[in-house]
């Protein structure tokens, strides 16, 4: 038994963006079979939830033997099982856990602080300065994470890890800002990772849920 715990519905902008989108990509690329379980705004706020999700967010992953939070921790308890994820060499194991921390740590809050203020703040006064100052800290991330990827396929080496799904699934919050434009090379990589055919497959699902809900009263 394996389940994902998602959300019944999000407003548009963060439908394809649900960070249940990880926990799913990272099962269809391991293989393994899941069922949902789907929760609303409000059950997000119960004690049943809340003893599964501190933070009243989704995801929530639970099988056989584990209940787990946080979609990194996720991803790579499900990648350690899976040798399309993970690679067998230990030495290269560290390396992917390295750059997954990289992925969430070095580089999301930079991007979630720019497509933050973008979605939310845009109009407020002091956006226009803080958004500056904040691509600019994000631009700085990127740049070195470009200079990394000079004549690189993926973050460690010549394949395909769990470190790449994570880091594609934070540079994509790009793709819809425009702050790709000045780092074609980055959009390509995270085109890279993004093309395969299991990522396309989680999306759908997450989508899917989507496309079958009405939106809430006040929406
Ligand atoms: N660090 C958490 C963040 C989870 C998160 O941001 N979840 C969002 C959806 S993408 C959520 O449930 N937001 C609702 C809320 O914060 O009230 C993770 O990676 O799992």
């Amino acid at each position: 038994m394996r389940e994902v715990t998602a959300y019944t519905w999000v407003p548009d902008f963060a439908q394809g963006f649900v960070k249940d989108l990880r926990v799913r990509w990272a099962l269809e690329e391991a293989g393994l079979p899941y069922t949902e379980r789907l929760i609303d705004h409000q059950q997000k706020l119960m004690p049943e939830h809340l003893a599964r999700q501190p933070f009243a967010q989704v995801p929530v992953y639970r099988d056989d033997e584990v209940e787990l939070f946080e979609s990194g921790a996720i991803v790579l308890y499900i990648a350690e099982g899976s040798p399309v994820l993970m690679p067998e060499d230990s030495a290269a194991r560290a390396r992917v856990m390295s750059w997954a921390f990289a992925a969430l740590n070095s580089i999301e809050p930079h991007v979630a602080n720019v497509t933050g203020t973008q979605l939310f703040h845009n109009e407020a006064l002091w956006a226009a300065g803080y958004l500056d100052k904040e691509q600019q800290m994000m631009n700085g991330r990127l740049k070195r994470l470009s200079r990394w990827m000079e004549g690189r396929e993926y973050l460690e080496a010549e394949r395909f890890t769990a470190a790449d799904l994570l880091m594609a699934s934070v540079l994509r919050e790009l793709e819809r800002s425009g702050s790709f434009e000045r780092f074609p090379d980055l959009a390509a990589y995270c085109e890279r990772c993004t093309s395969r055919p299991a990522f396309s497959r989680a999306l759908e699902a997450q989508l899917k849920v989507f496309a079958a809900a009405e939106a809430p009263a006040g929406f």
